[in-house]
């Protein structure tokens, strides 16, 4: 534990948001008032209807429900984007492109001009039969068009649903069919690392798989001119559908509760869930959280490095910041790519103020010396930000010393995809820093610590991690099946919203996020569900069962750690090795990299065939003195099996 504590720079404290003071003073109001605080915040965006009704939520079974501004009527990016241009900023620059390859020229786009890229494809898709509450797909590179793609969609009230573009044909059309989307965006290949990506023949390989018959049309943009197959008529050219549209598309006027986007994320069962967003909460809570987090300024450079196919890039490389009128970079390839001085130099080229990375990133940047980073500027860097994990004390000191020449506050921001946007972490006028924790709840977040029975804890101390009031960028449901929302969030803990995350309170009041405590593995801060690796193993017809646990790894944060049994007569090889971690690569995608696979003739299971993986991931961890009980086992001797073979594999 550190106790390293670094007060908030005297030259912030004059120009900020949100001192000290003021923050305490909000956040308590914030709590015993959300309507009054609410209110006033959702009175700064444009709205076609003012709302009246500012929260209406519980959690509870009896009359479970979350709605907010629920007489509000908007059109998000009018916010993003019409508000500015009446205000004289068309011409400011909301997207700074920063290609691949660095030898290409970077480019940028105006607010004007994303408008106008924006209503044209509106029309197109209109043109297309896409309606209000229709599905559509994005499976994207990450240029410019994959933002418009989903602006786009919500200018028309299509419901946008972005598949990351490291995903597999299998990963897309699962999605494709729970979804039931009718419309994909895509481009002909993708670049990155100097790497083709195969967009659109991954698109062509999903919607031959069964259940995406749904998809009527498929738009290509015409990114790196390759030879792709072309399905007319079902396929179109995205540039040709937009060419002569207008460049003004009447928005379509969404009730603040209206669905504004689907994104799938993992979870400890079963498929991926469809986790579902509205227009005016998400809209109100994104940009609140962007510009307070982040304690924005008009001539602020702000460089999120995350992908739009998460939520980290709809939050803060779109909505937040589109809503905020901040310039942001578009970065289109990886920060090891030529080398690994490439971060720091489209800092400098851009002059960035604000960095917004994964702590994976950060290690990775840290293994490769600090001369790399030397060789830069950085002197535009007032802020970092971090996100997706737990940050380890070395590398936020390193985040902190090296990257940011101890000048600039780090922002460690607590979060998920069910959250829409930040949920806890410092406010940099206002927050002294410790190395490791995203130490206070943002506006309006009332966190508590429960035990396994649900008894709440007070006081210094760790345990489950519940969030006991409703925010207005809360998730609504999963798509299609509001009976898992409630199961999987608020029946564990009733009366709460539980995170599946456990943390630490210490004797300040600040809190530490010790990591996931149900069966999600967080690997390089994406989410992978043990479920979906095991069902794409146990997929092969030589195997018979496994079982999937995460293990600390330097650099991922977590690891995937599977053991699997064979079937009977099956031999136990190298060659089985790699065809198995290709197979799950190819299923879900390449995020998901088995890191060890240990042969298991059999594992730990209660007498009522429960797989123990409290077991399984002290083993995996190499804690093989720590094992607990093992009495309630079937086979005990199973145990000893796996810890005599482990240093073997
Ligand atoms: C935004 C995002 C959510 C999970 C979350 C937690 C982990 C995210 C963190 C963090 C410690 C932080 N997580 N931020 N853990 N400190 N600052 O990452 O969303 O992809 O849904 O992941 O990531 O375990 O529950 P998502």
């Amino acid at each position: 534990m550190t106790q390293d504590v670094y007060p908030v720079p005297q030259e912030l404290c004059d120009c900020t948001l949100c001192t000290d003071e003021q923050y305490i003073e909000q956040y308590a109001r914030s709590i015993h008032d959300p309507d009054g605080y609410w209110g006033e915040i959702a009175g700064t965006f444009e709205w076609f209807k003012q709302p009246t009704k500012i929260k209406n939520t519980s959690f509870h079974k009896d009359d479970f429900g979350i709605k907010w501004f629920e007489d509000g009527e908007l059109n998000i990016t009018v916010n993003c984007l019409d508000r500015h241009l009446k205000q004289g900023r068309g011409n400011k620059i909301a997207y700074i492109f920063e290609p691949d390859s660095p030898r290409y020229p970077s480019g940028s786009v105006t607010f004007r001009e994303l408008h106008d890229r924006t209503c044209q494809l509106a029309n197109a898709l209109r043109q297309l039969g896409i309606q209000k509450g229709d599905r559509v797909a994005i499976y994207m590179p990450m240029i410019v068009d994959a933002a418009v793609s989903m602006l786009a969609c919500a200018r028309i009230g299509a419901i946008h649903t972005v598949i990351f573009g490291g995903f597999s044909a299998q990963s897309i059309a699962d999605r494709v069919q729970d979804a039931q989307v009718k419309l994909i965006i895509t481009a002909d290949e993708g670049h990155r690392g100097g790497k083709h990506v195969p967009l659109k023949a991954n698109v062509d390989q999903a919607l031959k798989l069964p259940g995406t018959n749904s998809v009527e049309t498929v738009l290509v943009v015409r990114n790196t001119h390759a030879a792709v197959n072309m399905q007319m008529p079902r396929d179109r050219w995205f540039d040709e559908v937009t060419r002569n549209q207008p460049v003004e598309c009447e928005p379509e006027r969404m009730n603040a509760e209206d669905p504004l986007f689907i994104l799938y994320t993992s979870g400890s069962t079963g498929k991926p869930k469809g986790v579902l967003h509205t227009t005016g909460g998400y809209m109100v809570y994104a940009a609140h959280t962007h510009r307070m987090v982040f304690d924005l300024r008009d001539d602020d450079v702000f460089w999120c490095t995350a992908d739009i196919g998460w939520i980290t890039g709809h939050s803060y490389i779109v909505y937040g910041p589109l809503c905020n009128a901040a310039t942001t970079v578009l970065f289109e390839g990886i920060p090891t790519y030529p080398d690994v001085r490439r971060t720091w130099q489209i800092i400098d080229r851009h002059r960035v103020t604000i960095l917004y990375t994964a702590p994976t990133a950060i290690r990775s940047l840290m293994r490769e010396g600090d001369e790399n980073v030397k060789l830069s500027e950085r002197t535009s860097i007032r802020l970092l930000g971090s996100v997706g994990e737990p940050i380890n004390p070395e590398a936020w000191r390193w985040y902190y010393e090296v990257a940011g020449d101890s000048r600039s506050p780090i922002v460690d921001t607590w979060w998920q995809t069910e959250t829409g946007g930040i949920m806890i972490s410092p406010l940099p006028g206002a927050t002294a820093l410790k190395p490791g924790s995203a130490t206070r709840p943002f506006f309006g977040i009332k966190p508590e610590l429960v035990d396994a029975e649900g008894k709440t804890l007070s006081g210094a101390t760790e345990g489950n991690l519940v969030i006991t009031d409703s925010w207005p960028g809360q998730m609504r449901t999963i798509y299609g099946d509001p009976q898992r929302f409630f199961d999987t969030y608020f029946s564990t803990y009733p009366g709460t919203y539980f995170t599946g995350d456990g943390a630490r309170r210490d004797e300040d009041d600040y809190w530490w996020i010790t990591g996931r405590v149900d069966d999600v593995i967080n690997v390089s801060g994406h989410r992978i569900g043990t479920a979906e690796v095991e069902s794409a193993l146990v997929a092969h017809p030589h195997v018979a069962e496994a079982a999937v646990v995460g293990f600390p790894h330097e650099l991922k944060g977590q690891g995937l750690y599977a053991y699997v049994t064979l079937n009977a007569e099956v031999a136990e090889s190298d060659d089985l090795r790699t065809e198995l971690v290709k197979l799950v690569r190819t299923t879900i995608g390449p995020i998901a990299t088995l890191d060890v696979i240990h042969w298991a003739p059999g594992l730990p299971k209660t007498r009522s065939g429960k797989i123990m993986r409290r077991i399984l991931r002290k083993i995996a961890e190499g804690e093989l003195g720590a094992l607990g009980d093992t009495s309630t086992l079937a086979d005990p001797s199973v145990v000893d099996h796996l810890v005599s073979t482990r240093s073997a594999d």
